[in-house]
């Protein structure tokens, strides 16, 4: 970070100001009972440019993290009325939405024993009080970018690149998992584009990838509400928790707007064949085993349609 003559590199400069950009659009709350220092705290945030809201109890602090899902960073003092510090952290962590929000647990020197009970309960780190300005800054930047790291990271294994859908893994282990916590079963489309070999060999793979981009877009704006993976090349599976004939009509509104796009310059049209399954199965590879069985039922029937 520093050149030969002491002086910060400008590659450094260049990363805290993004830094100092990024934080504008990152919420913290600042749970602290006492006024004085919840409004010290808020200032040192400020000056990193973080947007700040407050709360004076482990209550309050609750309710808004509920409440509001963009808060990513919680600083939390220890002795509050209502609930205290430790709780409310207990309390975040045992409820799996709270998993990714980093908690900075704080508290008046004294009790040794405390800041393993914050980290303990699931807190990211712990500042002693009253701190160095210095040590406060650096604690909350290495927290908060270890867990944008921890996220950049869990992206890269889960979605697919290219189509930003789910990928064949995240796929599998979010099926199996919905299948799980749903007895009442599921339904599964397994999606295959037409002749798409002959469209790489017409424009090239190139446009061949930014047509699967483009698909990987319409999936996720029309089902938001249900499991879209990219299980291979030009192969994609949407799985749903509603009954087989309103998945089926679902599909088939979809497929009717995709046959209406004309996708880049080229005005390339798509079709798909579906194979759906809606059986009570026991496992997730055989509720795909069986879609795909009806997909080569509509593969060889001639192509674009649905075999359910
Ligand atoms: P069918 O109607 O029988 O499905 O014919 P098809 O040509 O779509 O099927 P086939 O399985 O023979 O070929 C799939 C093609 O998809 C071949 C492969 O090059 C292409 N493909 C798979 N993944 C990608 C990708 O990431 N990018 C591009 N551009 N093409 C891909
Ligand atoms: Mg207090
Ligand atoms: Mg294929
Ligand atoms: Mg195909
Ligand atoms: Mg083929």
């Amino acid at each position: 970070y520093i050149t030969k003559d002491g002086r910060y590199s400008f590659n450094h400069v260049v990363k805290v100001i993004e830094r100092l950009d990024r934080n504008r659009d990152i919420k913290v709350l600042v749970a602290e009972d006492s006024s004085t220092s919840r409004l010290f705290i808020k200032i040192l945030l400020e000056q990193y440019r973080f947007n700040v809201v407050e709360a004076e109890n482990g209550q309050v602090a609750l309710a808004k993290l509920e409440e509001d899902p963009s808060i990513r960073m919680l600083i939390t003092d220890f002795n509050m009325p209502l609930v205290n510090g430790y709780d409310l952290v207990r309390m975040l962590r045992y409820n799996s939405r709270f998993q990714d929000l980093v908690i900075i647990g704080l508290s008046a020197e004294g009790d040794n024993a405390l800041s393993a009970k914050f980290i303990k309960a699931g807190a990211n780190d712990f500042l002693k009080k009253p701190f160095y300005h210095e040590e406060f800054h650096c604690r909350v930047i290495h927290s908060l970018e270890a867990q944008e790291m921890l996220e950049t990271i869990r992206d890269l294994a889960n979605i697919d690149p290219l189509t930003k859908l789910k990928n064949r893994r995240s796929l599998f282990e979010e099926g199996e998992q919905l299948l799980r916590d749903n007895a009442l079963g599921l339904s599964l489309a397994m999606l295959d584009i037409d002749h798409f070999k002959k469209i790489n060999d017409t424009y090239g793979h190139l446009v061949g990838d930014s047509l699967l981009e483009a698909v990987g877009r319409e999936f996720i704006e029309a089902f938001p509400d249900m499991l879209v993976g990219r299980f291979g090349g030009e192969e994609f599976c949407v799985v749903a928790k509603v009954e087989g004939q309103k998945f089926q009509d679902r599909l088939h509104a979809f497929l009717e707007t995709l046959r209406l796009k004309e996708f880049t310059e080229g005005k390339i049209r798509l079709a798909f064949s579906v194979g759906i399954c809606s059986d009570k199965v026991d496992t997730f590879e055989e509720l795909i085993r069986m879609a795909d069985q009806n997909l080569h039922e509509a593969k060889r029937c001639g192509r674009d349609r649905i075999v359910s």
